[in-house]
């Protein structure tokens, strides 16, 4: 700890814990103490730490040939694309390594879709995100934010964009009365702002607006798909198919960054050879790597086991009878404990006791708890780390 900041820049404040091993819902301190993960590399590990067949195909990929550029074909991305396509049922997938990347890559697939398909004059396209967004930390992406933290001292910022509140169906109608939008970029439920769940009906609404104004629909769903909020992707709870479907983090099961693009051939063709790419994107390990971790997913039914178990843990977290939770909200296993600071304490405090007790999960904006375990977790494990919540809290009582 003493050398990160020494030697390290300055950009994060880590709980402090030093951990070196990881397996399944567990990870291990220095020390040898045992954690239950219940942050999952912010949903990245959603099929558990080092998942013997995603380290495993990573391990004999990387034996044979780990990066040509996409300047030569290599016999790995081709069945890659395959199985992506059919898996989340696209015509296309274009591959990335970030979130950010990807998101990136989905602005500007939008923008190009905007002048050749829909005939907004050059330079003049314009996306609608939302108040309350977080989609990375490139300068484009935090041009969308509000977060002081996030985007000030950036400046200056990329034009283009409009942000209107969440969840608010009226503002998207009168922004989209405006010719010039070209798409709507919306997490299906915002996780850094702090797990808010939009209400029912409002991406399905939110979607049939977009149609009737011929703007594309794109979902961020680097966080919330791959089985954590209880299904596939947190679109599929209401039927929507994104136009375009953005993926990252759990892509890979968190052994290596893989992210990308999904759309179909009249928006993923705009972008022709030359006009996007990257050095590392769609190289042969991480094509392995997400496939294994592609059908981990789905051989130990993690989008079941997500909504089962996270029905049960909002239930219980309601169920704890303590002046310090002012509410319990989520989907799936993506959920967050909101606390009342009292004497001083928030809940940095509260991850700390956790920590102690032997449970790891990470605060947001100073009053928000992010619980968000491995989706391999079983009942009996799921059992165990709620009586350590609800100890804490007695606690502070
Ligand atoms: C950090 C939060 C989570 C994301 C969505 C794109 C990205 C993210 C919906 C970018 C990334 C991260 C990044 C991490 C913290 C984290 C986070 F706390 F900020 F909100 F997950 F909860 N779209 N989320 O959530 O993906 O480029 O990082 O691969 O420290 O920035 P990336």
């Amino acid at each position: 700890m003493e050398r990160e900041a020494r030697y390290g820049a300055h950009n994060y404040h880590p709980l402090p814990v030093v951990l070196e091993r990881g397996e399944g819902i567990y990870i291990w301190d220095v020390q040898g103490k045992r954690y239950f993960d219940f942050l999952s590399a912010y949903s990245a590990v959603n099929q558990g730490h080092c998942h013997p067949k995603i380290v495993g195909a990573m391990i004999d990929q990387a034996r044979k040939l780990t990066l040509t550029s996409r300047a030569f074909y290599n016999n790995v991305l081709g069945e890659w694309e395959e199985y992506v396509t059919r898996y989340f049922g696209y015509d296309k997938v274009l591959p990335m390594n970030t979130g950010a990347e990807a998101d990136e890559t989905a602005l500007k697939l939008c923008r190009k879709w905007a002048y050749l398909k829909k005939g907004i004059p050059d330079g003049k396209a314009k996306i609608i995100v939302c108040d309350g967004n977080f989609h990375g930390r490139t300068i484009t992406i935090v041009s969308l934010s509000n977060d002081p933290d996030s985007y000030g001292g950036y400046g200056p910022f990329t034009p283009g964009f409009v942000r209107i509140p969440y969840n608010d169906l009226k503002a998207l109608e009168q922004e989209l009365q405006d010719p010039h939008v070209a798409g709507f970029l919306v997490e299906p439920i915002q996780g850094e702002a702090g797990v808010y769940v939009p209400d029912a009906g409002y991406l399905k609404k939110a979607y049939e607006l977009c149609k009737q104004h011929n703007v594309l629909f794109m979902a961020d769903e680097v966080q919330t798909g791959i089985a954590r909020t209880g299904k596939l992707l947190a679109c599929d709870h209401e039927g929507v198919r994104p136009d375009v479907l953005i993926l990252g983090k759990a892509l890979s099961g968190g052994v290596f960054p893989v992210s990308c693009v999904l759309a179909d051939d009249e928006v993923m063709l705009c972008i022709k050879p030359g006009e996007h790419g990257s050095t590392f994107g769609g190289n042969p390990v991480a094509a392995r790597v997400s496939m294994a971790a592609l059908e981990v997913v789905k051989e130990d039914g993690l989008a079941k086991n997500a909504e089962k178990l996270g029905q049960l843990f909002r239930e219980r977290m309601q169920a704890i009878d303590s002046d310090r939770i002012e509410l319990v909200r989520g989907k799936g296993l993506l959920n967050a404990v909101v606390i009342k600071p009292k004497n001083g304490e928030t809940a940095w405090d509260v991850c700390l006791k956790m920590r102690d007790k032997g449970l790891l999960a990470k605060p947001t904006h100073q009053h928000i708890i992010r619980f968000a375990p491995p989706l391999v977790i079983q009942k009996i494990e799921l059992l165990e780390a709620i009586g350590i919540i609800e100890n804490v809290f007695a606690e502070l009582q």
